[in-house]
């Protein structure tokens, strides 16, 4: 759409050739898993349109944004600009571009991390994010094709990957992300 087609130009002129080429990416991957999975398609390309907005903010610039929208960020987030940029890309499609979707909104908000309860539309963008095609890190391939099979199993195995990641990096692990993961084994059980 048009809004879409400006947004996509704002995208072009603030991030960096690649994480523009990555947003790029996750749409047409959100495209795809949106029809496979039943998802309505225009929210999911919104959403991934939107979903890494704020990625190219600074931390100051970050944390002054938050200061002055009332955005609240404990204390794990609020040291760590990755655990920021979902909020802040929220804030911004809901202010600026006038996302009122409460789907969409959340699953910009929660594209990093997961969450308990989180909706199709959530899990479906937080694997795009993960499996989009310009990707690459072992065993993507085979997380692309249970993305077509098995929703939740490809979703564990992401945050699985992500949590994994996290502890060779010695990186704190946000509890949404613990919170996410459990939730998906016990609704999958
Ligand atoms: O923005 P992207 O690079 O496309 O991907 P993302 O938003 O899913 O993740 C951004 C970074 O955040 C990535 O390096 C992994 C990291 N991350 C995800 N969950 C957690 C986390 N970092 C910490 N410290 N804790 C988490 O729970
Ligand atoms: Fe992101
Ligand atoms: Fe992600
Ligand atoms: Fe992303």
């Amino acid at each position: 759409s048009n809004k879409n087609n400006l947004v996509l130009s704002e995208l072009k002129n603030t991030l960096k050739p690649k994480r523009y080429k990555h947003v790029l990416g996750v749409i047409d991957a959100a495209k795809k898993l949106s029809l496979k999975w039943n998802v309505d398609q225009e929210k999911a390309e919104i959403a991934a349109l939107f979903h890494d907005f704020s990625k190219n903010m600074d931390f100051e610039d970050m944390t002054r944004y938050a200061a002055e929208n009332e955005i609240t960020f404990d204390k794990i987030e609020s040291s760590n600009k990755e655990l920021m940029h979902g909020r802040i890309a929220r804030d911004i499609a809901y202010k600026k571009y006038f996302i009122t979707d409460e789907d969409i909104l959340n699953s910009i908000e929660y594209h990093t991390t997961g969450r308990r309860g989180m909706s199709k539309l959530e899990k479906l963008i937080f694997l795009a994010d993960y499996i989009e095609p310009n990707r690459s890190f072992p065993g993507v391939d085979k997380l692309r094709d249970i993305s077509f099979k098995n929703l939740d199993k490809a979703l564990i195995d992401a945050i699985d990957g992500t949590i994994e990641h996290l502890i060779q990096m010695g990186e704190i692990i946000h509890p949404r992300t613990l919170e996410a993961r459990n939730y998906l084994i016990e609704e999958l059980s």
